[in-house]
């Protein structure tokens, strides 16, 4: 396509969408038209693309969410189409950075699960790989939050209100549902995937619940007219939220009704096109696979087995033997407040037929297990149905082919662990896929300085496309320009983000300041609190000692709470309320900022990881099942200050000890270190640490008469039976130690800590997620590329 035959297009999707002429359109109608004349110009590779990999063997997605951001930007950088378009813009007047901004994100995640899907889907499609996503186009992503006297408050986030061209109803494709008490149409929303420097065009098919008929006309003509509206909203509800928990389980019977239906309408598709393509189901194994990011999507594995032996006759025997070779299972924390089960009686009362299949499952299983040797106790934990509930996870490890963890340590805890006793039966399902981020949004597009100096090194863009060739940039390791000119990008990234947050918050931010960010959701595990605490006393002692040399640093949090989190709202409040206190205390000025960015989302990192010196990945060791925040920061030059967790300890282990700045306990000390610990007798002994605890509770710091700090001393101190789970204050001296030296590196020799940064960039090679679909492509899905 030439510049001048996207003019056209746009002026003509502007005046369609607008009905104004070009002239007097909005960035807004400008975003949509642009956007709108990108998805014309796929058409014809999309269709080719979809042909394709409906008649080869194809991988299926099967996930709750995609976080998948703005589409536009990634849109024309994938088909080099970024010049073109902010010419053709300038044409009407219009600033292309400015239209890119008028884009809603498209939040339907909560964080790393729901974006980790959106990378896979960019990696795939790169790769020619023929994988299509499933999930919900629900009509509220995750809440948008603002803070109210330093409180989180939520508001809803109708984010394809204003209309939105990457999604394309497919009517012709609906699906039906049946609950027992509730029949609705699945309608496909399908967005395409492009990849960069490819024609290849995937797909993410997204249901969205509508009603049979717009109305039941039996109960209009009754005059019932309300109670025909009030049906319908039922039916709309099943799509209409995200559920706002990231790692955590909420057993709302609306849940598992948004999980059985984008299970059921996604196998009714998968199943028709194998007919289609083959004429029968009895090689579907063979041309199909499907992965389960996480529980949320367990319940295909029993509505496969449905549809297989209710719609297409199929015994018993014959169908489980092709969902055992279809499924397999991604495992994604080791939380046990994440473990999906649900009461038998929300079966009975939404799909009977699924419960009695589930429990012929779980019949077999104890029947198989009994056979083998294994004795009773172990067979009733290991059931699917227990206590009353049934476990998804357990169906899943029984069903499944493969199971695999998100990174190396994670893998070995689930297999010594959680899942300990299907490792002991089945180990050869087990297998480690550790995640990554796609380097096209997560460097490329978000740090385009950072981008063209490697282009520029590297002499050519190829990196874009695989990751590893970074490793070519060894050389320049002692090369001061090369250094220099590394330090000089990250402050120009660093005035940009003091730009962005002074029009978006109001505040002041010093770029020669250390960039020190935790942005994530908001969990005990996470530690946002260690971090707290360790500014509190930074705090003290500089008002203690007003003349003391301190690194000035600003300190970045972005961080959502599950709106039902009291503890983690209580811990968004406490950070609000030291930033409070830090930023108008004269006696720190120009040392200290404490910056809390408010509605975190995809599209505020993509301002804030290209701008950070510190990574803060300060997970309880053991808790934090991967993390890919810390692979993006690593890419963009941040060195990572963090615990032995999850792919923190890869990270390391690539970049080296030198180049990562670890502290606290490690997963396998901390059973033997609890047993000892004392929470109270640590914050007694560590000097300043009684002085941080005692401002939560003696006034210094102000929860409006709430309790909520209180709440957070005790869960660390225990007078009321709290133990400081997560072990922060055991954690903490090791923290401030390694925290103080990282500001202290980072002025003492500045080109010394640039080749540090180097270094993390060229080593991010393997945490690109080109490099784990290739992993999952080729052991787990066992698919090639079909490039059209
Ligand atoms: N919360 C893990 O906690 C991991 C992602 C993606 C999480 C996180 O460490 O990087 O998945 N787990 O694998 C769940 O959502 C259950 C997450 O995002």
């Amino acid at each position: 396509m030439t510049h001048a035959d996207l003019t056209t297009a746009i002026a003509g999707q502007v005046r369609a969408f607008s009905g104004k002429n070009a002239s007097s359109a909005t960035p807004m109608e400008y975003w949509q038209g642009t956007a709108a004349a990108v998805v014309d110009h796929l058409a014809e590779n999309w269709q080719k693309t979809e042909e394709r990999y409906n008649a080869s063997r194809m991988q299926h997605y099967f996930s709750a969410e995609f976080l998948m951001g703005r589409a536009l930007l990634n849109n024309l950088n994938n088909l080099g189409m970024i010049e073109d378009a902010t010419k053709a813009l300038a044409e009407f007047g219009q600033d292309l950075s400015n239209v890119l901004e008028e884009e809603h994100d498209a939040a339907l995640g909560n964080g790393g699960l729901g974006r980790l899907a959106a990378c896979f889907l960019d990696s795939s499609a790169t790769q020619d790989l023929p994988v299509r996503g499933y999930g919900i186009l629900y009509r509220y992503g995750l809440f948008k939050q603002f803070f109210e006297n330093g409180n989180q408050r939520e508001e809803p986030d109708p984010w394809m209100e204003e209309g939105y061209p990457f999604v394309i109803r497919r009517e012709e494709n609906q699906k039906l549902i049946e609950y027992a008490d509730l029949k609705v149409r699945a309608i496909p929303y399908d967005m395409p995937i492009t990849g960069y420097g490819t024609d290849n065009v995937g797909t993410l098919r997204l249901w969205k619940a509508e009603p049979m008929a717009e109305f039941d006309y039996n109960a209009f003509n009754s005059q019932d007219f309300t109670g025909a509206i009030v049906e319908r909203e039922r039916v709309n509800d099943i799509s209409r939220v995200l559920y706002p928990n990231d790692s955590s389980f909420e057993g709302k019977v609306l849940r598992v009704r948004q999980q059985y239906f984008f299970c059921s309408a996604s196998l009714q598709q998968i199943v028709d096109n194998e007919i289609a393509q083959r004429g029968s189901l009895k090689d579907f194994a063979a041309f199909n696979s499907i992965q389960l990011n996480d529980t949320h999507p367990v319940l295909a594995i029993p509505e496969l087995m449905r549809i297989l032996m209710d719609e297409h006759g199929f015994g018993w025997d014959e169908a489980w033997k092709i969902v055992q070779g279809t499924f397999a299972y991604t495992n994604h924390t080791v939380l046990a407040e994440a473990l999906e089960t649900w009461e038998i009686s929300i079966f009975d009362r939404l799909f009977p037929r699924i419960r009695e299949i589930i429990f012929e499952i779980d019949r077999r299983f104890r029947e198989e297990m009994a056979a083998a040797g294994y004795d009773q106790g172990k067979i009733d934990y290991m059931a699917p149905v227990s206590g009353n509930r049934i476990r998804m996870a357990w169906i899943a490890c029984y069903a499944a082919f493969s199971i695999n963890g998100v990174a190396a340590l994670h893998t070995e805890i689930i297999k010594a662990d959680t899942l300990k006793d299907w490792h002991d039966v089945w180990p050869e399902k087990f297998n480690n896929k550790t995640n990554g981020v796609t380097p096209r949004r997560w460097l490329d597009q978000c740090n385009p300085r950072l981008s063209a100096l490697l282009t520029e090194l590297l002499g050519s863009n190829a990196w874009v496309r695989d990751l590893d060739l970074l490793k070519n940039l060894e050389g320049y390791l002692n090369d001061a320009d090369v250094l220099d000119r590394l330090n000089a990008i990250k402050h120009a990234n660093k005035v940009d983000f003091a730009a962005w947050i002074k029009n978006r918050q109001g505040i002041d931010v010093n770029p020669e300041a250390v960039f020190d960010t935790q942005i994530k959701r908001l969990h005990e595990y996470k530690r946002q609190l260690l971090n707290a605490l360790y500014i509190l006393d930074l705090y003290f002692q500089i008002k203690e000692n007003p003349s003391m040399e301190v690194p000035p640093r600003v300190f970045i949090f972005g961080a959502k709470a599950a709106p039902g989190y009291v503890r983690a709202k209580a811990i968004i409040k406490l950070i609000n309320t030291i930033g409070e206190l830090v930023n108008n205390d004269a006696d720190v000025a120009g040392r200290l900022k404490v910056v809390f960015v408010e509605n975190y989302n995809v599209s505020p990192a993509e301002h804030i990881i290209p701008a950070t010196d510190v990574s803060e990945q300060i997970s309880t060791a053991g808790k934090e099942a991967s993390g890919t925040g810390n692979m993006k920061f690593m890419m963009n030059g941040a060195l990572t200050l963090g615990t032995m967790d999850g792919a923190n300890v890869e990270i390391v282990d690539a970049v080296g000890n030198e180049n990562a700045y670890i502290f606290g306990a490690q997963e396998d000390e901390l059973p033997e270190l609890r047993k000892t610990y004392d929470p109270r007798r640590t914050a007694a002994e560590v000097p300043g640490l009684q002085r941080v605890m005692d401002a939560l509770v003696d006034g210094t710091l102000d929860d409006a008469g709430t309790g909520l700090f209180h709440d957070l001393h005790n869960s660390l101190l225990g007078e009321w039976g709290g133990s400081d789970e997560y072990y922060v204050l055991g954690d903490f001296a090791s923290y401030r130690a390694t925290r103080d030296r990282v500001a202290a590196d980072y002025f003492a020799d500045r080109r010394h800590w640039a080749a540090m940064c180097l270094k993390n960039i060229i080593e991010s090679g393997r945490f690109s997620s080109d490099r784990t679909i290739r992993d999952y492509a080729r052991e787990v899905w066992k698919i090639e590329a079909q490039k059209i």
